[in-house]
């Protein structure tokens, strides 16, 4: 039985998997840094151990270490969150073989997945659908050439060690081919030390839909439904949500039985998520496996009940899943929106800093997972993710609506933060209809320019000229209380209206 885990992770993750902790009534160990001394996690944990100076590769990927932390500790158990060493097959191995238990897949289903290339050929032999293109990593130019023909262009290439964006390259024709696959092959070099590459046909502007795998120890898989995640910029996911507008109740079966399939064919165990391209026609493609608890699983929390850290938590202990596929369902609709401290007026350049204020918005249907904490400063050395906003309403116009309502309540200030251009996405004609892509953003510049002063700005101004009226009527005449004088508060709802014009 797990009685303590340690959370190999920082920031809102690790609050989060600790409060599954709480109500499980399993004791929790943090690790902080040297920036993360004050930080959430640290407040939130039963207990709490140093693990080394500020940068990540000295602290939270330190796997000797935080091994060292865990024996000390007594814990029986680890859980990697997100990022940092969550995908590590070196980590994972390091982990059993010191007799704890990693809360995760095994190291052979992390490798199976992380390498492209085999994924591509597992997937094929178990007969889910991928990207038309290579079955074997490129040898040659000759090779290149060849096979580029066969598929036809546009193509990508990409390394079989990237993922998530990393090492990629779109080529429209034969002139561009070998010096974006040498491009290609030497950044793959030098970020994975893997130059391994393949090729995919290009598919011009699908869909990433993910679904949603909890697969035991004793044979039992299930899929948890599916994630839309096509609003990204830069390969960062901005918004999610759950169901997808682009989903049908058939293909949300079939994918979903694929999806199983996929998990099923590297024996994999815990939770894992099947990512996929979706086209116009509603053709989909395997695309790669995360082996990990991913940042957008409270959408899917939210619809189906589950509690997927906790789902996570007795499968690692060995008990089997507490449902079966029968026994989920999807109710209402829910969104996740990101908020990172970055200023979408410059760029979306990183702003850390300190958070100067911080009122979060509740509410029915409303959830904030997040860590920082009024007079919290956000370190330069990590994620500038801060919270994420998840709604659930009932259907999705009613959840836009709730979503608006939310950020609108959502008021932070010391750090700028990405809240006032998900607010215009929230308002683009493209999303309220459901019927956007991955080329969202790109598509929709017109709708999610933010050339206006910022409206927290606004509103803090506004709020300050009230507060000199009310000041100055108040010094003037107390009699202006029983006139029928509008109250000054009223006027400043007013101009704040005029403002979110
Ligand atoms: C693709 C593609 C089109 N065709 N592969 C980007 C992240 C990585 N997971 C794979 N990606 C893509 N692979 C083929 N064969 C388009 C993308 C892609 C994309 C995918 C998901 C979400 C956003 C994206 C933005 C640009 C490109």
């Amino acid at each position: 039985m797990i009685k303590k885990i340690l959370v190999a992770n920082r920031g809102e993750i690790a609050v989060r998997v600790m409060r599954s902790c709480r109500e499980m009534g399993i004791l929790s160990v943090a690790i902080f840094s040297e920036a993360d001394r004050s930080s959430m996690h640290v407040r939130y944990a039963d207990e709490a151990y140093y693990v080394g100076p500020s940068p990540s590769n000295e602290s939270y990927l330190k796997m000797d270490k935080i091994l060292e932390i865990a024996l000390i500790s007594k814990a029986d158990a680890i859980h990697p969150g997100y990022g940092f060493l969550s995908e590590n097959t070196d980590f994972a191995r390091l982990v059993a073989s010191n007799g704890l238990i990693f809360i995760g897949p095994s190291p052979e289903a992390i490798s199976s997945m992380g390498d492209k290339v085999t994924a591509r050929k597992l997937m094929e032999a178990s007969g889910v659908p991928v990207v038309p293109g290579t079955k074997k990593s490129i040898q040659n130019t000759e090779e290149l050439h060849q096979i580029a023909h066969n598929i036809g262009y546009p193509i990508m290439i990409k390394a079989s060690a990237g993922g998530g964006g990393k090492g990629m390259r779109l080529v429209k024709n034969e002139e561009e081919l070998e010096s974006s696959y040498n491009m290609a092959k030497s950044e793959a070099r030098s970020s994975f030390g893997d130059d391994t590459i393949y090729i995919e046909k290009y598919i011009e502007s699908p869909h990433h839909i993910e679904f949603q795998v909890l697969a035991d120890q004793h044979g039992n898989t299930i899929h948890l439904f599916e994630r839309e995640c096509s609003v990204q910029r830069r390969h960062q996911k901005v918004v999610e949500e759950t169901p997808s507008p682009h989903m049908t109740p058939e293909l949300r079966n079939q994918m979903g039985e694929y999806a199983i399939k996929a998990a099923q064919s590297v024996n994999y165990v815990g939770a894992g998520t099947i990512e996929f391209l979706v086209d116009d026609k509603r053709n989909f493609y395997f695309l790669e496996m995360n082996t990990r608890l991913q940042v957008e699983h409270p959408i899917t929390e939210r619809i189906t009940g589950v509690d997927l850290v906790k789902e996570q938590i007795k499968i690692a202990s060995g008990e089997p899943l507490t449902y079966m596929q029968n026994d989920i369902s999807m109710h209402g609709h829910s969104i996740e929106c990101r908020i990172y401290a970055e200023d979408p007026q410059n760029n979306f350049m990183p702003n850390p800093g300190l958070i100067r204020h911080i009122s979060e918005p509740l509410g029915l249907g409303v959830r904030t997972d997040g860590y920082v904490y009024e007079g919290y400063e956000i370190p330069m050395h990590y994620d500038p993710m801060i919270s994420k906003l998840i709604i659930w309403a009932k259907t999705r116009v009613e959840a836009i609506e709730r979503m608006k309502r939310a950020l609108y309540e959502y008021k932070i200030t010391g750090v700028k933060t990405s809240i006032p251009f998900l607010e215009k996405i929230m308002d683009t004609p493209d999303f309220v209809e459901g019927r956007y892509n991955t080329h969202f953003i790109e598509k929709n510049t017109k709708y999610l320019e933010l050339n206006e002063p910022c409206e927290l700005e606004c509103q803090d101004i506004a709020m300050f000229v009230t507060y000199l009226d009310f000041i100055k009527s108040q010094e003037s005449q107390v009699q202006d209380n029983v006139t029928n004088k509008p109250s000054p508060w009223k006027e400043f709802g007013k101009k704040r209206n005029l403002l979110r014009l």
